[in-house]
């Protein structure tokens, strides 16, 4: 029995001929890359677990460039497949087989700034970590930050609907984003980069694009909210015996913190020890009395480290050690890269079921997989499960699948908290969604890609129910 996750059987497009790649060179000259050195690293993901073989990547600059390619591709049923930073983690940002790369990496334009409502508005392909830099001279941030923030795309993280670590202050981006062009399958230009923080003129449809992973349409501009960059920024990591006293603290921490706490990350002590195996990074936190530390979360610290919560933590107030800090949440992924073949799930569930996840996972693989860590965004009931083994491992793979899908389907989770479901995860959405969402999500799909030329096999499952 083949593997659900595995691609399906290449589906009748057309393939690239020299007459296509004239018609690109002419319009896209420079920019219609075939050097295979060059087309590798955007054959492969970020995991290096999924490998396409196309033979043509483009670089549009603008929106009509997209225009042009998507209108062309149509015509002759050629399969695209759209690619921001590819940091995707489910299979989601590479091709499968010879669809065209359409990369949105020149496409890095800042088209405004409000500085009085603090509304962004910038082309697909701007970098986050340059948005926020471009920003914090502004005195205003990103309302989103994640650990690939260095390489994913304004226009990649609305297209995965991207949660990361300041979700639970200034919510997702179905909320901060305003409005977004979008080039449709046929080429047509849908306009709706509104920057007006409110419009009910009939049905919001920049949602459908926000987390539809690139098979409704390529994203090509954004206008987003961003908030004033706060005034001080403090980090604290602590460290809890036990997951119930992670979630008690949690509880405090909102009651005495309040709107000002933007975070509440966790990882458990699997993930320490990779980091320290694998990156070299010391826990920050043996030895430190975080109530000698800072001043500003001196009541909660005070409160959390007499009730006996906390065993021990630190605080920063600087921002070079927030950094130290924050690199010890967003770089467990890393770490696991280096564990061995790192099987992901990324799961919503009731926050006081997370940590039962890993648990139980734990004890039900045995020694079958080498690592199984836990970490996510607590505040948020998001857990990232990751397990590994030396190498892939079709067994260890049998073993956790389908128990994990369903052991969050009893309790009504999420199989796909933040990253999406790409070419990785779609055959499972029957354990998160009913059949009739599904039935409608295909529907919609014909009718924005009747020839189903965006990004192919991702997303939406081979067979419907
Ligand atoms: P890509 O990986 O290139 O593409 C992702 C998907 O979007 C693909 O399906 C692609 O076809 C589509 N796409 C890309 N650009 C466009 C466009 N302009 N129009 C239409 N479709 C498009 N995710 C979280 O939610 N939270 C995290 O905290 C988080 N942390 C991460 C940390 C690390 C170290 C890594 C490697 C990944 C992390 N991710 C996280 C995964 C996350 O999905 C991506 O990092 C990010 O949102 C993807 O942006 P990208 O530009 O790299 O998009
Ligand atoms: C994070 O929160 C990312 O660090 C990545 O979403 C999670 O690698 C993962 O499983
Ligand atoms: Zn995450």
């Amino acid at each position: 029995k083949s593997c659900p996750a595995a691609a399906p059987g290449r589906l009748p497009f057309s393939t690239v001929t020299p007459d296509d790649l004239d018609f690109f060179r002419k319009i896209l000259p420079g920019r219609t890359i075939t050097d295979p050195d060059l087309l590798q690293s955007s054959n492969v993901d970020w995991l290096k677990t999924v490998k396409g073989s196309s033979e043509v990547l483009l670089r549009p600059r603008t929106t009509e460039d997209v225009s042009q390619i998507l209108r062309y591709c149509n015509r002759r049923n050629l399969a695209v497949n759209p690619q921001g930073g590819n940091t995707g983690l489910v299979g989601g940002s590479v091709p499968v087989y010879d669809e065209i790369i359409v990369s949105t990496a020149l496409m890095n334009n800042i088209l405004s700034f409000d500085s009085v409502s603090g509304i962004l508005t910038c082309q697909a392909g701007c970098v986050l970590e340059n948005l926020t830099l471009y920003l914090e001279e502004r005195d205003y941030i990103m309302p989103l930050d994640l650990g690939a923030k260095g390489s994913c795309q304004i226009g990649g993280n609305v297209s995965t609907n991207a949660g990361g670590l300041r979700l639970l202050r200034y919510g997702s981006l179905h909320g901060t984003v305003l409005g977004l062009e979008v080039v449709l399958a046929d080429g047509r230009v849908l306009d709706c980069l509104s920057t007006l923080r409110k419009d009910n003129t009939g049905y919001d449809l920049k949602q459908l694009f926000i987390g539809s992973e690139g098979t409704l349409g390529v994203i090509t501009a954004v206008s987003i909210l961003c908030p004033r960059k706060p005034k001080s920024v403090n980090v604290v990591f602590l460290g809890c015996e036990t997951f119930e006293q992670l979630l008690q603290t949690f509880q405090l921490c909102r009651g005495m913190l309040g709107e000002i706490l933007s975070a509440f990350e966790f990882l458990d002590s699997e993930c320490m020890r990779l980091l320290n195996t694998h990156l070299k990074l010391p826990n920050p936190i043996s030895g430190s009395d975080p109530r000698h530390d800072g001043e500003k979360l001196h009541n909660f610290l005070e409160e959390a480290m007499t009730s006996s919560l906390v065993n021990d933590g630190t605080v920063a107030t600087e921002e070079s050690k927030a950094k130290t800090l924050w690199s010890m949440r967003e770089r467990v992924t890393e770490a696991l890269t280096h564990d061995g073949y790192t099987y992901k799930y990324d799961i919503s569930l009731p926050v006081d079921r997370i940590y039962q996840l890993v648990t139980d996972m734990r004890e039900h693989l045995g020694d079958k997989a080498k690592s199984v860590v836990g970490y996510g965004h607590v505040g948020d009931g998001n857990l990232h499960l990751n397990i590994t083994s030396p190498t892939k491992d079709p067994e260890v793979l049998a073993a956790i699948e389908p128990f994990v899908y369903e052991w969050t389907a009893s309790c009504q989770g999420s199989i796909s908290a933040e990253h999406g479901l790409g070419l990785k995860k779609r055959n499972y959405i029957y354990y998160s969604k009913p059949r009739q969402a599904v039935a409608l999500m295909s529907d919609i799909k014909a009718m924005l890609d009747p020839k189903g030329i965006l990004n192919p096999y991702k997303t939406l499952p081979d067979n419907l129910k």
